[in-house]
């Protein structure tokens, strides 16, 4: 007889098993030419950060050459970072945005 315990039991060592998926920082570049009120629009827009958050990510890029939006699973890290481009090529931006594995 299995009882609902042992069930649960069996259950949570199988997903304690499942290891963590790699995660991937979405950094964005700074460039010359992007206006800043872009770069904050897409911090909010494509990396959901609220209106203070987002400027204070587009100036660390201003001052410091990169920064980091957001950390997440390859898939996501990589659908942002296409959203990104798409929206920077639309508007004939020369934004830069790139992932590498997170350390
Ligand atoms: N350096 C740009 C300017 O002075 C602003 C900027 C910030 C551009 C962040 C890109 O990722 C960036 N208009």
């Amino acid at each position: 007889l299995t009882t609902q315990n042992q069930r649960e039991t069996v259950l949570d060592r199988r997903v304690a098993r499942l290891a963590p998926p790699p995660l991937y920082q979405v950094v964005l570049l700074n460039d010359d030419y992007t206006p800043m009120e872009f770069v904050v629009h897409v911090l909010q827009q494509i990396f959901h950060k609220n209106e203070e958050d987002a400027a204070r990510i587009m100036l660390l890029v201003h001052h410091e050459g990169r920064g980091v939006c957001g950390v997440y699973p390859r898939d996501i890290a990589a659908t942002r970072v296409e959203m990104v481009r798409q929206l920077a090529r639309a508007h004939q931006h020369p934004l830069q945005c790139v992932m590498e594995p997170a350390p």
